[in-house]
C-alpha cells in the first residue's frame, strides 16, 4: 500500500562510521535520497572518537576494509599488519571523498528522537538542530560507541583531568611527569597502558577482571604478502566470509584433547608466535568445550608467569575465566609493562573502587593520589547508542520499553512493532563476533536491496513479524548456549553495565547468518510483513 505523503528523505541514516558510510553509498546506488546524521564533528564513528594512545584495530588491515569496490581495495595501501587509528581514519576520509559521500552527511547533529507515524508511513526524526522526515530510519550507531563511565561515588569531585578512552581529546594528551590512574583492563586499556607507562611518572592500573591478551607481533606489511592478497582479493574475502567469525582464521577439525600434551603445547606456541585473535583457532573446540578451553587458558597464564617478574603481580594478571569468553585482547608489551618500576597494579576484584576523591582513587580505605584518571571502562555495548534515541514505533511504543528485559530483534536488523526501522549490526547479528567491516557491508547491502524490493513491489512498509522475531531470539540463545560465551561476565551479555539485562547479544556464526539473510530475501523477506 503506497502512501501519498512525501517525506524529506527516503532514508535517514544515523551515524557516519564504517556502517553509515557504506549504507549511504548503497542507498545512493539504488537511487534513494538519503541523509546521514552524525553527532560528531567529523566522520569515522569509532575511529573518530577512540584516539587514545595505541588505538589500532586487532583485525588485520588487509581484512579491516571495505570490499564493495575492487578499485578501492586495490588502490589503498595499508602500512602495517594492524592499522593505527589515524591510518584507519585517513582511509575512511578517503572513502568519503572518493565516493563523494560528504554532501549527504550532516555533522554536529545529534538525533534525540525518532517517532513513527503509521498513517503517513514515515519517521519524524528530531535532532538538536532540526526535525526531518524519512520513509526509512537506519540506525548505524555502532556497537561500541556509547561510553560507559561507572557511577563511582565522588566521580565528579576529582581535581585533576579525567578521560574516557572512547572520548579522547583530538589534540592528544601529554602525561609526561604525571601520576596517572587507568581504570579497566579491556582492549582499550591493554593498548594504551604500555604507552601511557612510557610517559607517566607513575601509572596505577585498577583491575577488576584480568584479561587474556595475545601478542600482536605488529610489523610493516610485507609487500609480497599484500600482492598475494591483491592478486585475488575477491577470493581472500570469500574465504574469510566462509569462516565462523568472518575473519581470516578457520577453526580446524582437530580438538585440543585429540592430540597429546606436547603437541598441544607446540600448536599453542605456533599460534602465540603468529599472534592475534587467531590464537583461538589453535583447536576447533576451544570455544565450545571448557576442558579444552582450559588448556589454552593455562598456556597463556604460563606465558604471563614467564613475562612478569613479580610472581604476585603475575598471579593477579592471570585471568581466572575461560579464554575468549570476554573479548580476547591483542597487545604490544602489555604484560611486560608491569615489570616497569613506575607501574603498579591494584586488584579491585574483591574490594571494588570505593570512591573517586579530589586527589585520586580510593580502594579499601587507601587513597591512590594521581594527577589524571583514564576511564578505560568500555561501552554500553550493542544497545546503548540505539536506546539513547527515543525511538517510538507503532502506537507510540518506545523501543526502550520493548527492550527493557533485553534486546529482541529479527536477524538483528529489524524489530517487531517498529516498521521501516533497520539496525546495522544490531543485537542478534554476528556484528562484534565477526569482522565488523564486512559485517556492516553485508547489512548495508541487504537493507538497501530490501528497500529497493519494497519500492519495486509498491510497498511502503516492512516490519518484523513477532513470531519470526521470537524464533530468532530463541535461535541466537540456543547457538550461544553451545559455546563457552555465556559462562563469564562480559559486555556481550551486558554484564559490564550495572542494571543492564543479562542477554547474550551477538549471533555466533557469520556464514550461517549470511545464508539465512539471503534466504529470507530470496523468499520475499520471509518473517517480515510487507504492506
Ligand atoms: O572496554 P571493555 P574496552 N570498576 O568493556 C572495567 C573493542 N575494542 O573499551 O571486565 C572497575 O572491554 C572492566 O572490568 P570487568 C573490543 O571489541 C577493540 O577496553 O567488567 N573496573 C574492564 O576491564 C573490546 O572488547 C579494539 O570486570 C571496571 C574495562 O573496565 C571493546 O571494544 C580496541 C568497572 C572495560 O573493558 C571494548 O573494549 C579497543 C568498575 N566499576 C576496543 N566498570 C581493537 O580493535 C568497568 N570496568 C584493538
Amino acid at each position: 500500500m503506497a502512501t501519498a505523503v512525501k517525506p524529506d528523505f527516503d532514508a535517514v541514516v544515523v551515524g557516519a562510521g564504517f556502517g553509515g558510510l557504506v549504507m549511504l553509498h548503497r542507498l545512493r546506488q539504488h537511487g534513494f535520497r538519503a541523509r546521514v546524521l552524525e553527532a560528531g564533528s567529523g566522520i569515522g564513528g569509532t575511529w573518530f572518537w577512540n584516539r587514545y594512545p595505541g588505538a589500532r584495530c586487532d583485525i588485520e588491515s588487509m581484512e579491516y576494509s571495505y570490499q564493495f569496490s575492487e578499485e578501492l581495495q586495490q588502490d589503498w595501501e595499508w602500512s602495517e599488519r594492524y592499522a593505527t587509528q589515524p591510518e584507519i581514519l585517513r582511509y575512511i576520509e578517503h572513502v568519503a571523498d572518493r565516493f563523494d559521500l560528504r554532501r549527504d552527511i550532516q555533522l554536529d547533529t545529534r538525533v534525540n528522537a525518532a517517532h513513527w507515524s503509521h498513517a503517513e508511513s514515515c519517521w519524524t526524526i528530531a535532532t538538536d538542530r532540526q526535525t526531518v522526515t524519512a520513509r526509512f530510519l537506519v540506525m548505524a550507531t555502532g556497537c561500541l560507541s556509547s561510553a560507559n563511565i561507572p557511577d563511582f561515588p565522588g566521580r565528579d569531585s576529582f581535581a585533576g583531568k579525567t578521560y574516557h578512552t572512547g572520548r579522547w581529546p583530538h589534540g592528544g594528551v601529554d602525561f609526561t611527569g604525571q601520576r596517572v590512574a587507568v581504570i579497566g583492563t579491556g582492549s582499550s586499556a591493554i593498548q594504551s597502558i604500555p604507552l601511557i607507562a612510557e610517559q607517566a611518572a607513575h601509572l596505577t592500573v585498577f583491575q577488576r577482571t584480568a584479561s587474556f591478551s595475545i601478542p600482536a607481533h605488529n610489523a610493516p606489511l610485507d609487500p609480497e604478502a599484500v600482492r598475494k592478497v591483491k592478486d585475488d582479493y575477491a577470493g581472500f574475502r570469500a574465504y574469510n566470509a566462509a569462516q565462523a567469525f568472518g575473519a581470516h582464521f578457520s577453526l580446524p577439525p582437530v580438538l585440543a584433547y585429540g592430540v597429546d600434551a606436547s603437541e598441544r603445547e607446540r600448536v599453542f606456541e605456533e599460534h602465540w608466535q603468529e599472534g592475534g585473535l587467531g590464537f583461538l583457532s589453535a583447536f576447533g573446540d576451544l570455544l565450545f568445550d571448557h576442558m579444552s578451553n582450559e588448556t589454552a587458558a593455562e598456556f597463556v597464564r604460563a606465558k604471563i608467569r614467564g613475562i612478569v617478574r613479580d610472581p604476585t603481580v603475575a598471579a593477579k594478571l592471570s585471568p581466572k575465566q575461560v579464554i575468549g569468553c570476554k573479548r580476547l585482547c591483542v597487545d604490544t608489551n602489555y604484560y611486560a609493562t608491569f615489570n616497569r618500576p613506575n607501574v603498579s597494579l591494584v586488584d579491585v576484584s574483591e574490594t571494588p573502587i570505593e570512591a573517586i576523591t579530589p586527589r585520586g582513587v580510593r580502594v579499601a580505605g587507601q587513597e591512590y593520589a594521581v594527577d589524571a584518571i583514564v576511564f578505560a571502562t568500555g561501552f554500553d555495548a550493542m544497545t546503548g547508542a540505539v536506546l539513547a534515541v527515543d525511538i517510538r514505533g507503532t502506537g507510540g511504543r518506545s523501543l526502550r520499553e520493548k527492550w527493557a528485559a533485553g534486546p529482541r530483534t529479527y536477524l538483528g536488523v529489524g524489530t517487531a512493532g517498529f516498521p521501516n526501522l533497520f539496525l546495522v549490526t544490531g543485537p542478534g547479528s554476528p556484528s562484534v563476533l565477526s569482522n565488523m567491516v564486512p559485517a556492516v557491508e553485508q547489512h548495508a547491502a541487504w537493507i538497501a536491496d530490501c528497500i529497493g524490493h519494497l519500492r519495486e513491489h509498491g510497498f511502503a512498509r516492512i516490519e518484523a513479524d513477532p513470531a519470526a522475531e521470537d524464533a530468532w531470539v530463541g535461535h541466537v540463545n540456543d547457538v550461544a548456549s553451545l559455546t563457552v560465551y555465556p559462562s563469564c561476565n562480559s559486555w556481550y551479555l551486558g554484564a559490564n553495565v550495572p542494571g543492564k539485562p543479562r542477554v547474550f547479544m551477538p549471533y555466533i556464526g557469520f556464514p550461517t547468518y549470511v545464508a539465512k539473510c539471503n534466504e529470507v530475501a530470496a523468499k520475499g523477506y520471509e518473517g517480515f510483513a510487507l504492506s
